[in-house]
Parts: structure tokens; sequence; C-alpha cells
């Protein structure tokens, strides 16, 4: 292997990872494994060139190939998704958020969505970002009593402030969105209307989880979470959004390449444009039912074992646990875990009582382990050991070498 001639620390460093990967259960609802298949694009020598501009319009020679592949990229992802218009050059998922507001939207105007404390995503106007910066931020939350979305209040919010943009979109919610209401929302005010489908694109895809796409105007994702893909961004336009502005396309493009960013990270499109084929095989169809019912049965077994999860349970690839009435905080427990082995983020809980460095909750999900080909019996396992970390009943060195035998019978792909 070369790199380790050349450079034997980070070689070193990159083989200490492999390890850790490979005997430990990665349960952070946003992560996963990429296929070797993904990850020999992204190491290939598309790093190379820049490709300021978009296939066939470049600042740059020598872009043959280049072209192909990202005209590749862009048609799976419009097959995929059945939209109109995709534009995969974002480099992330707040890129291609940044995106949106460039297009659409000038510093001042009021924009919508969900709190991030509540469940939602920095992007979506949170106070710290920019996004809650420059634009006139109203937020929508949960319910104080479900930790539902309450459409009502929504609705009442967006009608006083009027909005030009909403966002649906969550980093922490464990249910399903209904699009038809937040259209209608929208519709209303005549705001354009956003989905961020981060987290639950690979189930979108697998038929399991409603597509927002007839409801909305443009979609967002990252690539590298329910998708398995590279770490990347892509913006979506759909035929409703050409309907409410023809020329959508064209500002979205212009917002990306040369409103925000230089030159596309080639690599990773190549690399998304692999996992966009993988991710419309059957197999992960079939994928993206086991990740929902791995946490499905992970969820009620959590529940026998005396854990309070915010909305009673999930539709999705995550949960999330308030752990107050276990007496320990988010931060101990994702400490604890992951001496066990099971990664996992601390996170804040809807009406959280603690700051968010050290919040009451942990956030876990079943993604990367459904990967491995865990199912619904490996669940079981794994709420037991949770509940064993938690309540302190067996030393963790322990269970993490039961975890590392549990894990040699799932290799990494
Ligand atoms: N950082 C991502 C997550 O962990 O959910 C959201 O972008």
């Amino acid at each position: 292997m070369k790199l380790k001639k050349v450079d034997e620390q980070i070689a070193k460093l990159i083989d200490k990872e492999i390890e850790r990967q490979k005997t430990s259960l990665e349960m952070i609802p946003s992560e996963n494994h990429t296929s070797s298949a993904v990850r020999e694009a992204l190491g290939s020598v598309l790093t190379d060139k820049y490709a300021e501009g978009y296939p066939k319009k470049r600042y740059y020679a020598g872009l043959e190939y280049y072209d192909k592949i990202e005209d590749i990229c862009r048609q799976r992802a419009k097959k995929l998704f059945k939209v109109a218009h995709v534009n995969v050059q974002p480099y992330s998922g707040s890129p291609a958020n940044q995106a949106v507001y460039f297009a659409l939207c000038k510093p001042g105007d009021t924009i919508m969505g969900m709190s991030l404390p509540q469940g939602g995503h920095l992007t979506h106007g949170w106070k710290v970002s920019f996004s809650g910066k420059y634009f006139k931020s109203v937020q929508y939350g949960v319910d104080k009593k479900t930790s539902l979305i309450n459409y009502d209040k929504v609705e009442k919010i967006a009608k006083k402030a009027k909005p030009k943009l909403i966002w649906v979109g969550a980093t922490a919610y464990p249910r399903i969105f209904d699009w038809k209401k937040f259209t209608k929302i929208a519709d209303s005010v005549n705001a354009y209307l956003a989905s961020d489908i981060a987290h639950i694109a690979g189930l979108i895809v697998a038929g399991v989880h409603p597509s927002p796409v007839p409801h909305v105007h443009i979609v967002t994702t990252t690539t590298h979470k329910t998708l398995r893909g590279p770490r990347g961004g892509i913006i979506m336009v759909t035929r409703k959004g050409l309907k409410k502005d023809s020329e959508l396309a064209q500002k979205i493009d212009k917002a990306v390449f040369p409103g925000l960013q230089g030159g596309p990270h080639e690599n990773n499109i190549a690399a998304i444009a692999v996992c966009l084929k993988e991710a419309s095989s059957s197999g992960f169809k079939k994928y993206g039912r086991q990740i929902v019912k791995n946490c499905k049965t992970l969820a009620s077994e959590l529940l026998k074992h005396g854990f309070d999860l915010v909305t009673k349970g999930t539709d999705n690839h995550l949960i999330l646990i308030d752990l107050r009435n276990k007496g320990i905080s988010g931060k101990e427990a994702q400490n604890r875990l992951e001496k066990a082995g099971i990664t996992v983020n601390k996170n804040t809980i809807p009406y959280d009582p603690n700051p968010p460095f050290n919040p009451s909750g942990i956030r876990l999900g079943t993604p990367a382990i459904t990967t491995r080909g865990m199912k619904e019996k490996e669940m079981r396992k794994i709420a037991s050991w949770v509940s064993e970390v938690i309540s302190n009943s067996k030393p963790c060195s322990e269970i993490r070498q039961e975890i590392k035998k549990l894990c040699q019978k799932f290799p990494l792909p």
C-alpha cells in the first residue's frame, strides 16, 4: 500500500479507524457505511481537476469525461427522485440549503423552519447560523405534550409571518412528515416550500417514507445518510417548483455556481453517481424497509427496558431517548456507550431544560448497522446492551467484548 510508505502516520490512523468501525456499532442516525465501489470513485483521479461551470459550459479544458460523469449523476438523481431538475454540485447539505436561500431570498426576508432544539436543522433559520442571522427567521416546533408537529400552530405562525420560504425537514424527528399539510400552509401564504430530506432520502427511495416531490417546490438532501453515498449535497427542483417559477432551475444553478461555490468536487459527484445506481436497485428497497423494521424493533425493546422515547416510538430510522427518568445526561450516556462500542450522539429533546452541550437525550438510529446486515434479533440484543450500559448493571468493558464478537459476524461493506 503506497500510503503506508508516503505517510505512515496517517496510514496507521486510518487503519485504526477501520478497526474501530469493524468492531463497534455505528448508531448515529445520520451516518452510514459506504460501499467499496463508492469509495473507489471517491478516491479516484477525478479529484485532480477544476470543473467550474456545468457540463458543456465549463471554464476549464480537458473535461470531456467529467461532463459525462456529472450528466450521468444528474440523470440518475432525476430518475430516482422523479424531479424536473437537479444540481449535484453542492459540497454538502448546508451549502445546498445556502444556495436555496441565495436563489430565492434577499437578506432580511422572512423565512420559516423547524427550530433546531426541537428537531430541525441549523440552516432552517436557527439563530447562530447564517440563516438566522441574515434573514428574519420565524421558527415552528413540536407540541409540548406529544412532541409531534402541530400543523395548526405551524399554519398560524405562517399566516402571521407570511414567510417567503418555508422549510420542512429535521435531524431529530422520529415521525413521518405530512407534506400535504405543509403544502396547504405554504400555498395559503404564497411561500416557496422546500423539503430537506437529508435524513430520510434513502427511506423515500425505498418507499418507506412518502416522497415530498409532488407537493413541494424544492428538495435538498445530503447523500451520505440513509442514501449511503459519499458526503455531498443535491438540490432538486420539482415540476410544481417550475410551475411556480419557470426560472427556478436556472436560479438554483446560478446560486450554486458562481454564487457560492467554485470548482465542484467531481470525484464526489462520481461517487454520488455510484451511490444513486446502488440506490436504484431492488436490494436497496429491501435495505430501506429493513432500516425501519430494525428501528421499530429497537424502539419497542427500549420501551420494555423502561426508556422514555420522544413521541413514544418511531416511524423512520431514528429514535430520540429522553434520559431524565434514568438519571443520566445525554453526554454521559454517549460517553459510556462509546466505551462499550455503541456510537450514538447526545441530543436535545423538545423543551429540554438542559443546555445543548449537555442535553437530556441521545439520538440513535439503524442505517449503518442495517447496512452490515443486522436484523431484528440483533436489535433486541442491542437494546439490552444499551440498557445495561445506562443502568450500569454490567461493566462497559465486558459489553465491549460481546459487541466485538457480534461485529465479527457482520463485516463492513
Ligand atoms: N449533522 C447532521 C446530523 O447529524 O443530523 C445534520 O446535518
